[in-house]
């Protein structure tokens, strides 16, 4: 008799196991799919007193989503010579960069002690 529960409560515990594995399994493709739909994308994260890549790297002449992430303090970041100018309030847009190249990307809200340090690159390919 006790077996029979035992195995019965094995059998749930599987059946349980299997269903979550199989919905994070979709739960997963889904934001993949989303992702890809999205096109490219330049995610710039900021924090005291730094962004979370030295050097950011895109492809010229697509269209890319470049969007702010404050992780820690406010930033806002403009990226030189281009018109890309997020902050708080306005934490995406659509971009084209089209001429290859090397552009800054600073923060452009005084943000403390190492704001003046708080740059990176942007490689457009
Ligand atoms: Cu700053």
């Amino acid at each position: 008799m006790q077996k029979w529960l035992m195995f019965s409560l094995f059998i749930v515990a599987c059946v349980l196991g299997v269903g979550v594995l199989f919905q994070d399994i979709s739960v997963r493709q889904a934001e993949m799919a989303h992702e890809a739909a999205a096109g490219p994308s330049l995610k710039l994260a900021a924090s005291n007193f730094k962004f979370d890549q030295a050097e950011y790297t895109i492809k010229a002449g697509e269209k890319v989503t470049v969007s702010l992430i404050n992780k820690e303090g406010l930033h806002a970041v403009e990226i030189k010579d281009t018109n890309v100018k997020l902050d708080n309030n306005n934490k995406s847009m659509e971009y084209t960069f089209d001429k290859p190249g090397e552009y800054e990307i600073y923060c452009s809200l005084p943000c403390g002690t190492g704001h003046a340090d708080m740059k990176a690159k942007l490689i457009v390919q």
